[in-house]
């Protein structure tokens, strides 16, 4: 990654300009396993802060409230083909913020205030928009949730799925996960919610590059009518959200009415230009060998942490998501195994394993995935490499010196793999 040229911030926010210069060096000198996280290309990042950050788009191309949109309805026109050409579908909407206000559309899109949503139980997966308490829909849609049968093997309980459908008549299942490491019986949730009446809808936002680059396969091959996601993880584009529709024009019209003017105002412009430009990315060849290659990286450190007989939630990966039982391999909690990887110069996140006994807060597990690494070419023999310095480090969590050593060799692989700024 080359410096970015800051000298206005500097000149104009010293502060901001220390903390952005100090946020560029981190990422250059640490190694990062976060699995929602990656490294933009610098066309990404141009487009993030160009000028198109200084206009007003309320509506969509063509049917515009504001005057002077000749480019931006450029832009979005380009977002939407390249979106739709590379997952495969009809229709996208490009303009939600992020993956919480495209699920948020998605559901009152689809669903009515007392209506019921079916989703993965939180602490087996789902995310905060799948029905966590606090999440502020979960006083306007009912939501039920279904969870794994085996958590040795990371089996869905689909006989529970079924009986749930039935029982609660949801409008809308949800087929997707924050902490999952698995794949889904695609085909088993699209049979169930065609017999129940639902929408069946998939939240991909941690697997969407690796469906994009034909590494997993694609909910819509299965019939699933609805997909949403976040285009900055593995799909290495600028933050924001994405909704997609495999073939219904009139669902595509109530997603369009519910994200504007349902949940949000103008659409940030600089950020639909920058998704666009992440598409063009992943519609490359070279962006199906990156995905393939994060998931040969996964499991390069999922073979070393089974040889050292450390837990795993679902018993390892599919998807390049892993989730570690720390408290149980290592006896720390996920928040304080966190702070040793860090202090090593090696960022995960801390998080709640399947029906944990800790809480959110200080959870029993840690999460980590591959994206970011492959980004910077890591292959398999450095991923086995970091997955050893990382259970070193736990292992050795009181002893000092240890760490420092592991610290150096951490240092030492960042430098040799510097971030690319473009792929
Ligand atoms: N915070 C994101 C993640 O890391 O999974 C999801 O919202």
């Amino acid at each position: 990654m080359e410096h970015e040229d800051l000298d206005f911030i500097k000149k104009e926010d010293e502060e901001i300009y220390k903390a952005i210069s100090g946020e560029e060096k981190r990422q250059k000198e640490t190694i990062n396993l976060i699995p929602s996280e990656n490294y933009v290309s610098r066309a990404v990042r141009q487009a993030s802060g160009s000028v198109l950050s200084n206009k007003y788009s309320e509506g969509y191309p063509g049917k515009r409230y504001y005057s002077g949109q000749e480019f931006t309805d450029s832009v979005e026109r380009i977002a939407i083909e390249r979106a739709t050409k590379l997952f495969g579908c009809k229709y996208a909407n490009v303009q939600p913020l992020s993956g919480d206000p495209a699920n948020i559309a998605t559901y009152f899109a689809l669903a009515d205030k007392g209506d019921t949503i079916l989703a993965m139980d939180l602490s087996h997966g789902g995310h905060l928009t799948h029905g966590h308490s606090g999440f502020a829909l979960s006083k306007i849609f009912k939501f039920v949730h279904y969870k794994m049968k085996n958590i040795n093997t990371g089996e869905i309980d689909y006989d529970k799925l079924l009986s749930l459908a039935r029982e609660h008549k949801p409008k809308i299942i949800v087929a997707g996960f924050s902490a999952y490491t698995r794949e889904l019986d695609y085909e088993k949730f699209v049979t169930i919610s065609r017999e129940v009446g639902a929408y069946a809808m998939a939240d991909i936002a941690h697997i969407a590059g690796m469906i994009a680059g034909d590494a997993l396969p694609n909910p819509f091959d299965a019939g699933f009518d609805i997909i949403t996601t976040t285009t900055h993880k593995s799909l290495r584009g600028p933050r924001g959200g994405l909704i997609l529709i495999r073939k219904s024009k009139e669902l595509a019209e109530k997603i369009d009415k519910a994200v504007f003017p349902g949940i949000q105002g103008g659409p940030h412009m600089n950020m639909i230009a920058a998704k666009a430009i992440c598409f063009k990315e992943a519609l490359q060849p070279e962006f199906q060998e990156y995905t393939k290659q994060i998931l040969k990286n996964a499991k390069a450190i999922e073979e070393v942490l089974k040889k050292r007989n450390i837990r795993m939630i679902a018993g390892g990966t599919s998807n390049h998501m892993i989730l570690t039982d720390v408290h149980s391999s290592f006896g720390v909690t996920g928040k304080e195994a966190q702070e040793i990887l860090e202090s090593i110069g090696i960022t995960v996140n801390m998080n709640v394993i399947a029906d944990d006994e800790r809480s959110a807060k200080d959870p029993s597990g840690i999460r980590f995935g591959t994206p970011a690494v492959t980004t910077r070419g890591l292959k398999e023999k450095e991923c086995e490499l970091i997955a050893n310095l990382m259970l070193d480090a736990l292992e050795n969590k009181n002893d000092e010196n240890k760490k420092q050593k592991i610290a150096d060799e951490v240092g030492e692989l960042s430098k040799q793999f510097p971030i690319p700024d473009s792929f």
